[in-house]
């Protein structure tokens, strides 16, 4: 394809290539004969990266000479990925580096796997971190990314026998050639001690607090090169580090060898990304994660206010606006207050004022197991000062409650930050509402469910602060890069400047009936399905039809996200094709991937179950090759990247009111996948805007799923009324699947009964596997197929992140965009 013909391209092949043997020489001390793979990687790394930090430079010149306003994303979590290719495609360099290492004998994308997946985060909300300040760049919006520099990401995940294995990620370990480190811009954060209250003259009371430990922050920038554009955003990210100082006389008399505990303490702040999602696990190193990432960079954007400002507070909101990706970074409220009032001593007021219009809040979910709530002892110990200041911020809401609704107790209970209880805990979901001047779910549904069953009495109280976003996925990363053939159809078709500007793929629709063009569409979904295949046979060893239909659920692995009622379906088919040799059924692959929290015992059963049974279906030549089903280890971005333009039919099966928006469900559409789905999250926004005829919804409405609830489901009236529900399930308990091992798959058929089916696969069991059977019957008809998974790309436009951000840009955070100079 061609070259972005935004911004001239600033080096040739032949300068390219001079770069990459420059930096094998002088960089990496080897040279062209005995550089391997992993060399070239990142001497070509090195080569780009000169470019990069030449962007890098007149962005910040730029946007320090125009004093600009910015967004500060605050998320504990960034899933980035790879991020050469990115950086090619996106600077106009693919062609330009694929000819100069071709001339150098080495194939670029070769090249390309070596680089390890930078994967410092758990799943939607960190991609969705990461795909938004890819547009943020894209549209020369002025924005900073601050998160945390995890020295171990993700776990990598194997499976044994069937099972999942943990081990360590190391992205770092032979360095990581896109990060530079800023000692320079170096925080110190406080934890422990106490608070001291000191009388002033004028009968001020001024608040001291003696922390009992300070750990260093230490600045690792990363790049963010913008499609097209000249803009160079930075991600900084925060590694802990000891600071020498941790107070003994507070503590212990303790002594030299105590003080290394405490250094190796302070290092293991940033040491792991915790690997569960949609749980809430109240550990303490977990708060201190948060506050020590916070703090870090709230203190680093005052820093750089105060260059431009001084100690004229007055602007600061003008100036400043932070986003809080979720709970995770809402202790910068009390932190800002206490920063403020403390320090540049505020009046409360004042201080109170410049916080509410600074802070802005997204919500990712409404499951009450992943609402965060801190114990407040816990917050006592670690952050003293600020347990004081969150009471004070509720004192006073307490009263603003109490002019809304007076003497209303039961009213004040609910909304108070503080839950009483057995164990007093403070709840951050509602102090981030308290602290932010907007409130933002992540798709319609999500949105609506947010005002009216999370926080219904805000939505009251404060109007129009809770509001929607739809999330988005950069279509630069997940079509342009991961699927380049069809990229170029695309290309030849409509031009080539739908990557800045997706809704020009509804110039595809007109040709989704066109003989010709669904060939050549469905050409590219099948060698992209041969590659995957190939992929598939080499890694794990099993062979699939390329004529089959790749059915492929990829997210990680929930009861909410029902992968066992795709299992419990896929088992259905297996019986019936032992029943019946005939059953009638074009042969189908499915595909999963995802990675369980370590600890979610149930997930990881699921896990084994699906290998289990994919053990016995793959090798039974009963089956005809009808039915395949493949797990593949380690579900990560680059892989996402791989299995996406393969699929066929995308699973979207959540139950109604779980998923808060989905993102997958978008990356997969996009890439010409017909979604079989629930009314939830962003598929409903999906099917408007592809058309009933093109996507397959099956299953109870949120509204239906709350009425069954309401009047009492019971699993086992589908147990005992569906004579396939109950042989699938009863085949879990026998050792059909695991000789020797009965009852190894028995938990989730305790789960779907005595369990009391929480998450309602049995009641949506019926609906799913008709509409599975409409699938079916589509993709016989193949230009029918053809045509739906035309007009899936085509009506994406929607789901770019650069959309999302526009709504962020006119909704919550006010901002210009700023040119910057090639
Ligand atoms: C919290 C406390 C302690 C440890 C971990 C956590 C934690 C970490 C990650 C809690 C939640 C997460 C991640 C949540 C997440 O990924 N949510 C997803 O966000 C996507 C982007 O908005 C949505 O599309 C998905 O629907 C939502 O599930």
């Amino acid at each position: 394809t061609s070259a972005k013909k935004l911004t001239e391209v600033s080096i040739d092949k032949k300068d390219f290539k001079q770069a990459v043997i420059r930096h094998l020489h002088s960089t990496l001390g080897t040279d062209e004969n005995k550089a391997n793979n992993h060399a070239w990687w990142k001497a070509t790394c090195a080569a780009m990266q000169e470019q990069v930090l030449e962007g890098l430079r007149k962005t910040q010149k730029t946007h320090y000479l125009n004093d600009t306003r910015a967004v500060h994303y605050l998320s504990a979590e960034f899933l980035m990925g790879r991020l050469l290719s990115n950086n090619l495609q996106n600077f106009g360099l693919f062609e330009v580096a694929q000819g100069a290492l071709k001339e150098l004998g080495v194939e670029l994308s070769d090249v390309l796997e070596e680089e390890p997946d930078m994967a410092l985060g758990n799943g939607g909300l960190g991609r969705l971190a990461a795909c938004f300040i890819d547009s943020l760049a894209t549209m020369e919006l002025p924005a900073i990314g601050y998160g945390i520099h995890y020295e171990h990401g993700l776990f990598r995940q194997e499976i044994h026998g069937g099972a999942q294995i943990e081990r360590p990620d190391s992205w770092r370990d032979y360095g990581n050639p896109w990060e530079i480190c800023r000692p320079e811009s170096i925080q110190e954060v406080s934890l422990y001690g106490y608070v001291e209250t000191k009388y002033g003259d004028n009968g001020r009371i001024h608040k001291e607090w003696h922390p009992g430990a300070i750990v260093k922050g230490v600045p690792w920038d990363i790049p963010i090169v913008g499609y097209g554009g000249n803009t160079v955003n930075v991600l900084r990210l925060w590694q802990s580090q000891s600071s020498g100082y941790f107070n003994w006389d507070v503590f212990n008399a303790g002594g030299y060898v105590d003080a290394q505990r405490e250094n190796v303490l302070a290092e293991t702040i940033s040491k792991v990304l915790y690997p569960n999602d949609e749980t809430e696990a109240g550990k303490e190193l977990r708060l201190i994660q948060q506050y020590f990432f916070s703090s870090c960079s709230l203190k680093d954007i005052i820093r750089r206010y105060k260059r431009a400002h001084g100690d004229d507070w007055s602007r600061f909101a003008d100036q400043v606006v932070i986003q809080l990706n979720d709970t995770h970074p809402a202790i910068a409220i009390p932190e800002l207050m206490r920063i403020l009032v403390d320090r540049a001593e505020l009046d409360w007021d004042s201080a109170w004022n410049i916080c509410t219009n600074v802070f802005a809040y997204t919500n990712h979910t409404l499951l009450p197991e992943a609402l965060e709530k801190w114990p407040a002892r816990m917050f006592e110990k670690i952050l003293p000062r600020h347990l004081e200041i969150i009471y004070e911020i509720n004192h006073r809401f307490m009263a603003l409650v109490d002019k809304q609704w007076p003497n209303d107790n039961a009213m004040k209970a609910r909304l108070s930050i503080i839950e009483e209880g057995n164990e007093k805990m403070v709840r951050m979901g509602h102090l981030s509402v308290i602290g932010s001047f907007a409130v933002n779910g992540v798709a319609e549904i999500h949105s609506r469910l947010v005002k009216q069953n999370l926080f219904p009495e805000f939505d009251q109280l404060w109007p129009g602060k809770l509001t929607n976003v739809t999330n988005g996925i950069t279509p630069r990363r997940w079509l342009k890069a991961c699927n380049p053939e069809l990229s170029k159809l695309i290309d030849k078709k409509i031009g080539s400047d739908w990557p800045m500007d997706l809704d020009k793929l509804q110039g595809l629709a007109k040709h989704a009936d066109n003989k010709t063009f669904q060939k050549q569409f469905m050409k590219v979904k099948q060698a992209n399905k041969q590659a995957l295949a190939d992929e598939i046979k080499q890694s794990m060893g099993i062979d699939v039809d390329v004529n089959a239909i790749f059915d492929v659920q990829i997210k990680r692995l929930h009861e909410y996200k029902r992968q066992h009622l795709n299992l419990l379906h896929i088992m259905a088919l297996y019986r019936r094709l032992l029943e019946d040799p005939d059953y009638d059924m074009h042969p189908r692959v499915f595909i999963f991937g995802a990675k369980a929290a370590p600890g979610y015992k149930l997930a990881k059963d699921i896990i084994f179950a699906i290998n289990k049974v994919a053990d016995k279906v793959n090798n039974d030549p009963r089956v005809n090759n009808k039915l395949k089903v493949v797990f593949m280890p380690n579900y990560r971005v680059s892989l996402a990247e791989k299995m996406i333009p393969a699929t066929d039919v995308s699973e979207q099966i959540s139950t109604a009111g779980k998923e808060a928006s989905g993102t997958g469900n978008m990356k997969l559409a996009l890439n010409g996948a017909v979604t079989i789905g629930t009314l939830d999250g962003a598929n409903i926004e999906i099917a408007e805007e592809v058309g009933d005829d093109n996507i397959v919804i099956f299953g109870m409405t949120v509204e239906e799923v709350e009425a069954l609830k309401a009047s009492g489901y019971n699993p086992y009236d589908y147990y005992y009324n569906d004579a396939e529900i109950k042989a699938v399930l009863d085949w879990l308990e026998t050792d059909y699947f695991t000789p020797g091992q009965p009852g190894a798959l028995v938990s989730i058929k305790q789960s779907l009964l005595e369990g009391g089916d929480p998450y309602m696969v049995l009641a949506d069991y019926q609906a799913y596997s008709e509409a599975h059977k409409v699938i079916d019957a589509a993709y016989r008809d193949k230009e029918r197929w053809a045509r739906m998974a035309i007009i899936n790309t085509a009506k994406m436009g929607k789901f770019t992140s650069d959309r999302s951000i526009r709504d962020y840009v006119e909704k919550i955070w006010k901002l210009e965009s700023c040119k910057v100079e090639s």
